[in-house]
């Protein structure tokens, strides 16, 4: 729903409403996209390391991407931790040190007021580095985790851990056993309440908007083509063209701090 011609979706119903017809393309991709937003009732995203770049997070990919420098297969599979946990926690603890002192940036901050203008918001990141939760979102899943939760190897328990630099090797206060980050690494799966609250999300959602993504990690290059299936439309926000450019129904190519906050511009 428009109100004042701002973004402000007042509608609570989630489920298998009959879709209206939107409007016509009117003026620049952006306005087109904004009229698409404030037409919606269901708003979902899909973030990646793009929009934590803006604030100084390194991207994986990329020139400067993480993956340049380190082998996921020597640091992000279950396979790595087993053979080498100190040097797995030696890479989490640096990556702690930087995340530490980053802080949101506009891109993070107009998603939690898009979550407040719209009842029916939900927002799916791949970022582990929290920095949605530091500009107020709520509605999230952090699909691949978190960097400042640890998960016992032994009783499975979860809980934050914010200590910089974090004592390597970390163990459980409950069972002594081996602590290990709380992060989805290659071949292993989601949680299975993450991918309900996604799949739910995707499903119903009016516009899906995906934001500073790669779009080759799976499960989520997935949800684009899972949004457009139910009816949503699907735009994306990045520097570049990526794989999903060619299915979504809109991009944007620029920076996800400049862009974001002109979608909670008025019309
Ligand atoms: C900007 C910007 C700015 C820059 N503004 N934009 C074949 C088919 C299907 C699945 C598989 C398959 N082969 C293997 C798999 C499984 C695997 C997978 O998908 N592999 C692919 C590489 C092929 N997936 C999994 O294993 C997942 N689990 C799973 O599928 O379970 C079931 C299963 C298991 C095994 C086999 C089959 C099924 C788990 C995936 C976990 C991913 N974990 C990581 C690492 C965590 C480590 C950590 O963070 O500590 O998560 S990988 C890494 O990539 C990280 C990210 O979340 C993820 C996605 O990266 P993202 O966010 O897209 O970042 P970049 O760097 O790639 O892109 C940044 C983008 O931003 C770029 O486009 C820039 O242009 C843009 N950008 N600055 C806007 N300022
Ligand atoms: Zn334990």
């Amino acid at each position: 729903m428009q109100q004042g011609g701002t973004i402000a979706c007042t509608s609570t119903e989630t489920q298998q409403r009959p879709r209206s017809p939107m409007p016509m393309a009117r003026g620049s991709n952006l306005g087109l996209l904004k009229e698409k937003l404030a037409a919606a009732e269901a708003i979902t995203v899909l973030t990646g390391a793009g929009i934590s770049a803006d604030s100084g997070v390194p991207t994986f990919r990329g020139t400067d991407g993480l993956w340049k420098n380190f082998r996921a297969e020597d640091l992000a599979t279950p396979e790595a931790f087993e053979r080498d946990p100190h040097l797995v926690w030696e890479w989490y603890n640096w990556r702690r040190e930087l995340i530490a002192t980053k802080q949101p940036n506009d891109a993070h901050k107009a998603l939690a007021e898009l979550e407040r203008r719209c009842p029916d918001f939900w927002l799916m990141t791949q970022n582990v580095d929290g920095l949605h939760r530091d500009a107020g979102s709520r509605k999230l899943s952090e699909i691949h985790g978190n960097i400042w939760k640890v998960r016992c190897t032994g009783c499975g328990v979860v809980a934050n851990n914010r200590d910089v630099p974090i004592a390597i090797l970390p163990s459980c206060s409950r069972c002594g056993s081996l602590l290990r980050p709380h992060i989805v690494w290659f071949g292993e799966s989601l949680s299975p309440d993450d991918l309900d609250d996604c799949s739910r999300a995707l499903k119903h959602c009016d516009v899906l908007l995906v934001i500073g993504t790669s779009g080759v990690v799976y499960p989520a290059a997935g949800f684009a083509s899972v949004a457009k299936e139910g009816g949503a439309f699907v735009a994306e926000i990045n520097l570049d063209p990526t794989p999903q450019s060619a299915p979504v129904d809109l991009s944007l190519h620029g920076r996800a701090k400049d862009l974001v906050p002109l979608l909670l511009q008025p019309l």
